[in-house]
């Protein structure tokens, strides 16, 4: 029994390196949906920026899940280094396409460590990551919704983009019903 409790973890190197590094991605998601809401906010799009520090602040939750999961069977939970994130984007649509990328590559880094856990039969780590995979399927959808958006309403002209700022704004809003 002494023996049994003096194992530190279940939790297998490989997949604790790759939760670790799922940390860092989810942050790195945080930080770059608050410079994207810093930018559209500084340049009037006050609304849809709301959204977008509200996805931070959810990006933020995803990252402290993983984090807190790590350490809860036994791992160690490395804080990420967040490097530079960009502050400028060309258009106001710009921010919803590196939006939909950024989600789409988080989507495949989760499917990853899916498969991964399946290999190593970790299906603890397996069942926790299917929150991602639902979480995902939502966020991808929000993010294909605002680019969509973009498609039916003129983003040039004023009024087209007073709308496009009240519309984007309301997929958020959505989302919090
Ligand atoms: Fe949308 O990135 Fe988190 O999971």
């Amino acid at each position: 029994m002494k023996d049994l409790l003096r194992l530190r973890t279940s939790l297998k190197e490989e997949i604790e390196i790759i939760l670790n590094a799922q940390c860092k991605m989810e942050a790195e998601a945080s930080q770059k949906y608050l410079a994207m809401a810093s930018w559209l906010d500084r340049n009037g799009f006050a609304k849809s920026a709301e959204y977008l520090y509200a996805q931070a602040e959810e990006e933020r939750q995803h990252f402290l899940k993983i984090f807190k999961y790590i350490t809860e069977v036994g791992g160690t939970a490395i804080t990420p280094i967040v490097g530079e994130v960009p502050q400028e984007y060309p258009t106001f649509k710009s921010v919803f396409e590196a939006a939909l990328q950024s989600e789409i590559a988080v989507t495949n880094a989760i499917n990853k460590i899916v498969a991964k856990c399946r290999e190593v039969n970790d299906y603890a780590t397996e069942d926790f990551m299917m929150w991602y995979v639902t979480e995902q399927r939502e966020e991808e959808k929000n993010a294909r919704r605002a680019l969509e958006l973009f498609d039916l309403i003129d983003s040039e002209s004023p009024t087209g983009k007073f709308v496009l700022d009240k519309e984007i704004a309301k997929i958020g809003e959505a989302e919090n019903e």
